[in-house]
């Protein structure tokens, strides 16, 4: 779609979005992976294992230093969206594909699996989203705009295992999904659907997903995050995901679009790296003709972001080490519960970060040949071996599930008693199961097994659809599209009670919901965790924040005090049209600067003052290296760090400088603030305040509140040397 209608500074019109869902058709069909760009130059870097860049992005905070480049990595960067109002997700796709994700997950609402056909009108999700096929192609709409602005496929996709798995594959075929989970073990193992019911229906919509070219992502991980003592379950990981992806293959998906669900199995404090690493080299010694998606782990995680984060990387590392196609970013999310806009950016931005960091890596670096590593994937290939052929030997799948072999969480061939057991002639959809009929007969473009479609026309034998003239896949015009079937609880109801927030300057904070008003306040408190906790909910109280609630809670030491993070929402809002909004300071040009300091040269002192070691940022505004003040011809008197304010006021006398810059990082006690106010006082009582220009620079300077501490101007953090030399240049000539 070339005439995108997104603009970057417009905001997505959801409204209109909306409009003509029942006609919409999706641009393409399938999976894509990242193109390759090697050898790729960005200025003032090249890179190695970088995929093509975007068109639009928002780059790492720290890209500013490097011309402002946003190199992306490889691996497709997956986030899982789905705060349960799928309009409001819209918007957070957008953002997190400015920051580099193309694989979209959407989470279902909790037992849409047990759902047996689709659903079609639901009420509001709490912890995912009703998957209906107008979300479904509401979103799919969106991301056809959105991957158009960014410059790179987006890959949508949400969930095919359940009891209406082959109706929901449909869906998606029809509806241009690329990606889904699928796997009958899921089924059987984590939602107790019938596991005779689950083979044959995942033998239909493995058929289905092979057909629309989805990728497809199995459910191993999740013996991981089920499993009492989940670093022992290694071996069974291997098999699940050797059963499924032989199924799948077997099927008809093609290899490159077989992923499995990988899992570092530990995490910190655990040794995790010397665990993780061989056995993600076992796994990929045995399946490493199909994809690798790296969850996370996501079991060994508390509400600490930090934490979070700090795993992710280690879960990226050995994504790295062992080259994974699709890197999850689900972590920081799902540990804290609190699936918020930013927490899926910054996840996104994580993973970029760190596979960027990492370029180049495996070029200077080898895993060993010999020693732990191997010696630790080969014991876990030989377990998963011996798990196999017991499966084998004891009858089968069927047989094996029924004797607790899965999700046990002793390391085979040691068993703890603590599996998940099914019965085959038990679970949801026992009672479901038919032997096809000699005549059985199903008019479809992709179906799995007997079909006898030469009763009615044996040239069609290739072709079933034929005979009605092309199904829903051919011909999307047959879908039957249902808007709501819910009249109170839906979209447009939704929509119409946020709409003053669209439609007017009124603006509300938000997390995750249009004008949810949530806001997280950071607080340290110098108690002990009780008592902090409860003055903590009293002091939001005290905010006006509405329904605190406390996210994280970490003890910096069990007397001294805890950090606390809570929640609550604002009852109210802004009106945008009553700000007062600075104008954007204007900036003289480098040649203007130039000449006013030739016509009428300009003299200034300047130091660190205090008791203060800190050098680098006065550095970054007067050297020239660094684009500093020199290079406009200012002749600059630099007295060093630690400098007492008397001793720069002198020098200011002593040289006739026409101004002085003080920088002072140090804060504590508002020291910064006082000695400028020193500074000020000095130069009244030594008779110059009128003749020199005073300026403070330092991250932790307010301008308002320097000028109130006697300087002519302040400057704070991201000021350069254009600004303080504007300034300088601008001040002079007002007081000639
Ligand atoms: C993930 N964060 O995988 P219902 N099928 C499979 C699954 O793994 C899941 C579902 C279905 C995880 C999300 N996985 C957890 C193989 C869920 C979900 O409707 O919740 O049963 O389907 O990225």
């Amino acid at each position: 779609m070339s005439d995108t209608p997104l603009k970057p500074n417009e905001k997505l019109d959801i409204e209109n979005l909306l409009k003509d869902l029942d006609t919409y058709r999706p641009k393409r069909r399938g999976w894509t992976w990242r193109t390759p760009a090697p050898g790729l130059a960005m200025d003032p870097f090249t890179y190695r294992d970088a995929a093509a860049p975007l068109k639009n992005s928002v780059p790492l905070p720290s890209a500013k230093y490097f011309n402002n480049i946003d190199p992306q990595p490889m691996p497709v960067i997956t986030t899982e969206i789905a705060s349960g109002r799928f309009e409001d997700d819209i918007r957070r796709m957008r953002m997190a594909a400015w920051h580099g994700a193309d694989h979209i997950m959407v989470i279902r609402t909790a037992g849409q699996s047990h759902i047996d056909g689709l659903m079609e009108g639901t009420p509001q999700g709490v912890g995912g989203v009703p998957i209906t096929r107008k979300q479904v192609r509401a979103q799919r709409k969106a991301l056809d705009y959105i991957e158009e602005e960014v410059g790179r496929p987006i890959n949508y996709h949400s969930y095919v295992s359940g009891v209406a798995g082959p109706e929901v594959a449909v869906m998606f075929a029809e509806e241009g999904i690329n990606g889904a989970h699928q796997d009958p073990q899921y089924n059987v193992l984590y939602r107790n659907i019938n596991m005779v019911r689950s083979m044959v229906d995942a033998c239909e919509s493995k058929k289905i997903m092979a057909w629309a070219k989805m990728a497809q992502i199995d459910g191993a991980h999740n013996a991981n995050a089920t499993a009492r003592e989940a670093w022992k379950v290694m071996p069974e990981l291997i098999v699940q995901h050797a059963i499924n992806a032989l199924f799948s293959a077997k099927v008809g998906i093609e290899k490159s679009n077989i992923c499995l669900s990988t899992v570092p199995p530990t995490a910190p404090p655990a040794p995790c790296v010397f665990m993780d690493l061989p056995y993600a080299v076992a796994l990929r010694d045995f399946c490493g003709e199909y994809r690798m998606r790296a969850q996370m782990n996501t079991k060994y995680m508390e509400a600490s972001a930090r934490e979070n984060t700090v795993t992710h990387v280690l879960n990226m590392l050995i994504s790295k080490l062992t080259s994974a196609d699709i890197q999850s970013t689900i972590t920081p999310d799902e540990g804290r519960n609190v699936p918020w806009h930013m927490y899926n950016i910054e996840a996104c931005d994580t993973a970029k970060q760190t596979f960027m960091g990492l370029d180049g890596l495996m070029d200077m670096v080898a895993l060993k040949d010999d020693g732990p590593l191997r010696e630790k994937a080969r014991e876990i290939k030989e377990r998963a071996c011996l798990f196999m052929e017991e499966i084998v030997e004891t009858g089968g799948y069927f047989k094996a599930v029924e004797e607790g072999f899965f999700v046990d969480s002793g390391c085979y061939p040691e068993r703890n008693g603590d599996a998940i057991i099914r019965k085959s002639e038990a679970g949801v959809g026992a009672d479901s199961i038919y032997e096809r009929g000699k005549d059985y007969f199903a008019p479809v473009t992709a179906h799995y097994g007997y079909n006898n479609v030469a009763q009615y026309d044996p040239s069609a034998v290739d072709n079933p659809s034929k005979l009605i003239d092309g199904c829903t896949f051919e011909r999307l015009e047959k879908i039957v599209y249902i808007d709501e079937l819910d009249q109170e609880d839906n979209v447009t109801v939704r929509m119409a009670e946020t709409a003053k927030y669209r439609n007017t300057n009124l603006l509300k904070p938000e997390m995750e919901w249009a004008a949810d008003g949530t806001v997280m306040v950071t607080l340290f408190l110098p108690a002990e965790k009780r008592v902090a906790e409860a003055a903590a909910l009293e002091l939001a109280a005290k905010m006006n924040l509405q329904d605190p609630e406390i996210i994280n809670l970490e003890i910096l030491q069990e007397a001294e005090g805890v950090r606390i993070e809570l929640k609550g929402k604002l009852p109210f809002e802004v009106n945008t049209d009553t700000l007062v909004i600075p104008p954007l300071p204007e900036i003289l040009s480098d040649d203007e600067i130039r000449a006013d300091v030739s016509a009428h040269p300009l003299k200034v002192v300047c130091a660190t003052v205090g008791e203060d070691e800190h050098s680098v940022g006065l550095r970054e505004i007067l050297d020239i290296k660094h684009g500093g003040i020199e290079r406009f011809g200012i002749e600059v008197h630099h007295l060093g760090t630690s400098v007492p304010v008397e001793k720069l006021v002198d020098a200011a006398i002593e040289l006739h400088a026409e101004a002085i810059l003080a920088s002072t990082i140090i804060s504590h006690d508002d020291i910064h603030y006082k000695n400028m106010k020193r500074i000020h006082e000095l130069a009244v009582e030594k008779g110059i305040r009128d003749k020199v220009t005073l300026i403070a620079g330092g991250t932790q300077v307010v301008p308002k509140l320097a000028v109130n501490s006697g300087m002519d101007a302040g400057f704070g953090r991201g000021c350069h040397g254009i600004d303080v030399a504007t300034f300088l240049v601008k001040h002079r000539r007002m007081k000639r």
